[in-house]
């Protein structure tokens, strides 16, 4: 291994533990991650989002073999939902990181939810920040579902990429609601399977009724089979073009901005919260919690006391 790539190879062993420091929740590190630029020459974000099983790891790990041909640095991120107590981020080992064992220039990580407070909403934000910030310059971020999903991958990514799976009748609604919303293009991935052309003439034909208006960006219906790497490189092509086409147009500052402000909403969200929790069991919190618990005071009537306290006195 060259210095360089040592240096590199220590950067990531950096970052790995930046990262779990940040999915814990620790907020002095969450703070010192530095803010993303708003501009978007040194990083591009790709949200990966579908149904489970609709192979958006495999797609990932092939995208991601493609951009490393053209010697990009790459990070993958893959977003585990699942509730704490199933134990979680299992979805990013499906790739097959194996193969980018000893590749200082790959990062693969996934991040579940700890159940603290904020938890991914805040987390994912910040681990694309200190991914970006140690210098990779595509973060492939991986989630389940369209809507319900507690990331909101429209406002993190930079190009929103749905994909769907033939037959399965639950994707292609899930890509028809993608239609109206925020994807940038979609994938019937699994090419090879009935049904596939099928899926994407009707997806094509979702789109063109959802896209009356002539709209300077038509999200493109694109057929894969991230299995054998067929359609991979059309895919990173049509990435490459919205890039070109958002920084070109403005969305893209426009969309990052936004971005700073969602995290900072949902910092103050947060913030606040930590706040309150501690107030509420603070010497003069439990004061009021044993009041009401004794019937001395109602519950509304000490709710409205510790709050004003909180708003007036600040935390202590
Ligand atoms: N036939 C076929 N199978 C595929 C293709 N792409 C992926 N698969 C298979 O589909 C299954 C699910 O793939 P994953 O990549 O794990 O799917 P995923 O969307 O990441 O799944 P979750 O993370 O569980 O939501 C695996 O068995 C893949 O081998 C394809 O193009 N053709
Ligand atoms: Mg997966």
């Amino acid at each position: 291994m060259t210095a360089e790539a040592g240096a590199r190879e220590r950067s990531r062993r950096q970052l790995a533990r930046v990262l779990t420091k940040i999915e814990a929740g620790d907020p002095d590190t969450v703070a010192a991650v530095p803010a993303l630029a708003v501009d978007a020459d040194d990083s591009w974000i790709v949200g990966l989002t579908g149904a489970p099983g609709a192979g958006k790891s495999t797609l990932i790990s092939a995208v991601l073999v493609h951009l490393r041909r053209l010697g990009q640095r790459v990070a993958v991120l893959a977003v585990d939902p699942s509730s704490p107590l199933t134990g979680g981020a299992l979805l990013g080992d499906r790739i097959r990181m194996g193969d980018h064992i000893g590749d200082p220039d790959v990062f693969i990580r996934s991040l579940a939810s700890r159940g603290q407070l904020g938890g991914l909403a805040l987390a994912v934000p910040a681990a694309v920040r200190a991914v970006v910030a140690a210098g990779y310059q595509w973060v492939l971020v991986e989630t389940v579902g369209v809507g319900q999903s507690a990331v909101d991958l429209a406002g993190l990514a930079d190009t929103v990429v749905l994909l769907v799976a033939p037959g399965a009748g639950d994707s292609v609604q899930a890509g028809k609601a993608g239609v109206n919303e925020v994807a940038d293009a979609f994938v019937v991935n699994k090419a090879d399977q009935e049904g596939a052309r099928e899926a994407a003439r009707d997806l094509e034909g979702s789109l063109r009724l959802a896209l009356r208006k002539p709209q300077s960006w038509r999200p493109p219906v694109l057929l894969t089979q991230a299995v054998d790497g067929e359609g991979i490189a059309e895919l990173v092509d049509v990435v490459a073009r919205h890039r070109e086409h958002s920084i070109g147009s403005g969305d893209a500052r426009r969309r990052r901005q936004a971005r700073r402000v969602i995290e900072w909403r949902e910092l103050c969200t947060t913030l606040l919260l930590q706040h309150l929790e501690e107030a509420i069991s603070d010497d003069d919190g439990s004061v009021l919690a044993d009041q009401v618990a004794a019937g001395r005071r109602d519950p509304p009537e000490a709710a409205q006391l510790l709050v004003h306290r909180l708003l007036t006195e600040g935390p202590r």
